[in-house]
């Protein structure tokens, strides 16, 4: 079933959007969705009905209570499966977020595939999180990082990509699409170039996963990662998508109850993937959410997604270039609804937070992409970004509140 794009309707979804009133009681208008998006009901009400109805703990006990947990909990690893076009559920491990699934990988690659001198590539774009846990790698074990560069527009400079490859490589770790710059990255081509170089492909699919169709099984990528607190679900849940012949490879990650087959006193042995590497107590809760998300989304016609989203992107763009001295930092033609910018001689917090006291929430600083702030020329931005419960009346009380502080400054 395809939405209709009734906005008013898709806005209902979202009772924060109604009842949120913040700073000198404004209305919120809510910009920050490329940070977290906000949640639709049928997600608060499938954690409320956890906690108030089926609250137990899963794959353990004997009672009724966690055999229901347990099938809402796999439940969604079978819906996170089909919304990627993974082939099975045990492709999907569920983490606390993105963060920790790139960890996961280069923890366990790292302790059983990287070699001293072995090269992984990284791209000048990366969030923190796919940028940090390589070089933690590259310092403990003596491997190479290679960068892919940006180009003024905030497009991956991909002219001379086959020459980062050589036979040492081992691994591309690249963004789907930017959070600070919102460029959208042509990964199929990476992934294909990368296997054609015996490499492996970890995709970070944070922020595209939320404004289009993921077909991973197409794209043929051998991990894929994202945050269900960016795709309208709960903080604290987070997929890594495997191909299965590298998680059977890979050594468990965190260790304890439930990643184990059987454990003496003198050694252990591990359950089959996904259960090795989900050791613990997961954040039922969470993933029970996320699967009321996965049906929320499941709703969306992604073309009209697209095309509503673009709109929106469109005409903020429009409006913001037609304001003196402000600059657009990311002009790729392929861009998500994402878009950060600067204003000459104002510091970007100042602004960020006069937007506040009218109600607008944007975000300011470097948005966890401080080498891509670097290539671009800045320290920091404003960003806004957008989900499907904007609409253009959100970007009109923008840029009348954006006039409005640049009128004080200037
Ligand atoms: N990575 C998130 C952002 O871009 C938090 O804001």
């Amino acid at each position: 079933m395809a939405l209709d794009f009734d906005i008013a309707s898709i806005r209902d979804d979202f009772s924060i959007l109604k009842n949120s009133y913040v700073a000198n009681n404004n209305k919120l208008v809510y910009l920050d969705s490329a940070a977290t998006t906000q949640k639709p009901n049928i997600v608060i009400e499938a954690i409320n009905n956890y906690y108030s109805k089926l609250n137990s703990n899963v794959h353990r006990s004997a009672h009724y209570l966690a055999a229901m947990a347990t099938k809402y909990f796999e439940d969604t690893r079978l819906k996170t499966a089909k919304f990627i076009n993974a082939k099975s559920a045990d492709n999907i491990i569920f983490t606390s977020g993105a963060t920790e699934s790139i960890n996961l990988v280069a923890n366990c690659l790292g302790r059983s595939y990287l070699k001293v001198e072995d090269e992984v590539i990284i791209t000048e774009m990366e969030h923190h999180a796919n940028i940090v846990p390589w070089q933690i790698l590259r310092d403990e074990l003596g491997i190479k990082l290679q960068v892919i560069k940006l180009k003024d527009n905030g497009e991956l400079d991909l002219d001379n990509l086959d020459k980062l490859f050589n036979n040492k490589t081992k691994l591309l770790c690249v963004s789907a699409m930017s959070n600070a710059l919102g460029s959208i990255n042509p990964i199929k081509k990476l992934i294909d170039t990368a296997h054609k170089n015996n490499a492996y492909v970890l995709i970070d699919g944070s922020q595209l996963a939320v404004h289009g169709k993921v077909d991973v099984s197409e794209l043929d990528c051998d991990f894929f990662v994202f945050s269900a607190h960016k795709l309208y679900g709960p903080t604290g849940v987070g997929v890594l998508y495997g191909k299965l012949e590298l998680l059977e490879k890979m050594p468990p990650y965190k260790t304890g109850g439930e990643m184990i087959e059987k454990v003496t006193l003198d050694k252990s042995t591990y359950a089959e993937v996904p259960h090795k590497f989900e050791a613990g107590t997961p954040n039922i809760s969470g993933v029970i959410g996320f699967g009321a998300a996965l049906d929320y989304v499941n709703k969306f016609d992604w073309n009209i997604v697209n095309s509503y989203e673009n709109d929106l992107l469109k005409y903020c763009t429009d409006k913001l270039l037609k304001i003196d001295k402000l600059k657009i930092i990311g002009t790729s033609d392929k861009k998500g609804p994402i878009i950060s910018f600067i204003i000459e001689d104002i510091h970007a917090n100042d602004i960020g937070s006069l937007l506040d006291e009218s109600g607008i929430a944007v975000r300011v600083g470097h948005h966890c992409a401080m080498p891509a702030m670097e290539a671009m020329g800045v320290s920091s931005t404003l960003r806004v970004s957008f989900a499907v419960y904007n609409n253009k009346k959100d970007i009109d009380d923008f840029i009348l509140a954006l006039n409005k502080v640049l009128s004080i400054f200037r």
